[in-house]
């Protein structure tokens, strides 16, 4: 049974052969992506079983993400297949200020996940055994259903020693016909909260890890991501930063999701917070170099020899 299930939308991903207006890039590499989904292979990758809870269209697209997903390591009993609605698509345009991401997920079958799924005879099962339940802001917009089964995970009581982690993870495209404002009380339910400074300044009026803790006394750990490519961990009684590793970054989609990943999988394995904000950094820094959502995980005994080098 997986010690961790990541629930959200997970999408084919067609990835521009050349920077440029999409009118004019000649080709597209198919590939898979999804925020929650990438976490569930960045957790897979650094050994934690991982399962991914999400719906895909009965389509070729969405067997190859499930296919993707279950390459990459990645639980996937508990995917249902929705004959009625497509998988979601997005489409990445590079362009001089960075890349753009273009959605063709309004009504897919991933937002349609609703709380029915807790009692799915194959995901609910493997949602009630996960020792961790990793979410992300994404799915609180992506539909009325998908906002409940959110509110569903992190507001009812939970069993004694499971933690859900939430990625704030904002997508203001999402949001233009929802109210963001959901996503607070949703922050300060959680055990981990993840979150960019920039980002929490738009959804909170604030980066500054201080003032987001004030504002979220709720999770025992937060972790804000700073411009400066630092990452302070706020438990209780401290604050930790870690600065990030020095990359030659190709392409930043995705990296999030990779840090979240090293991030709680150094959680599960009982590391203190600068440690697992080493290894969310080394995690980072694999799918920061690649053009696509995931970059290959870094070998074991690279990862356990880069970790010892730091104290913590
Ligand atoms: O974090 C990467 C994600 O942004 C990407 O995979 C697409 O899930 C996605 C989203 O909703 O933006």
């Amino acid at each position: 049974l997986p010690a961790a299930a990541c629930v959200g939308e997970s999408m084919a991903v067609l990835l521009p052969g050349r920077p440029g207006p999409l009118e004019d890039v000649p080709s597209f590499r198919p590939a898979s992506g999804g925020a929650e989904a990438n976490v569930a292979r960045g957790l897979a990758a650094l050994g934690v079983p991982a399962a991914w809870i999400g719906r895909v269209g009965d389509d070729g697209f969405g067997r190859r993400v499930v296919r993707d997903l279950a390459a990459g390591g990645v639980d996937v009993r508990g995917v249902s297949v929705d004959p009625r609605r497509p998988t979601g698509l997005y489409v990445k345009e590079a362009g001089p200020g960075g890349s753009v991401l273009h959605y063709y997920r309004d009504g897919s079958a991933g937002s349609a996940i609703g709380p029915s799924v807790l009692d799915d005879p194959d995901a609910g099962p493997l949602l009630n055994a996960a020792g961790l339940v990793h979410l992300s802001g994404i799915t609180a917009a992506l539909s009325d259903s998908a906002l409940e089964l959110t509110r569903a995970l992190l507001l009812r009581p939970r069993r004694p020693g499971r933690l859900v982690s939430f990625d704030l993870n904002w997508r203001p495209a999402l949001w233009r016909r929802r109210d963001p404002s959901v996503l607070r009380p949703l922050l300060n339910a959680a055990d981990i909260v993840l979150l960019g400074a920039d980002e929490a300044a738009d959804v909170l009026g604030t980066g500054d890890p201080g003032e987001l803790r004030a504002l979220l006394p709720g999770p025992a750990t937060l972790v804000v991501k700073d411009d400066a490519h630092s990452a302070t961990a706020l438990t209780r009684d401290a604050a930790v930063t870690a600065p990030a590793l020095d990359v030659e970054v190709v392409e930043p989609v995705g990296a999030g999701d990779a840090f979240a990943a090293g991030y709680l999988a150094g959680t599960l394995r009982g590391y203190g917070p600068r440690r697992c904000l080493r290894l969310g950094h080394l995690a980072a820094a694999a799918t920061l170099v690649v053009p696509g959502d995931h970059g290959p995980p870094p070998p074991p005994a690279l990862v356990d020899e880069l970790l010892h080098a730091s104290p913590g």
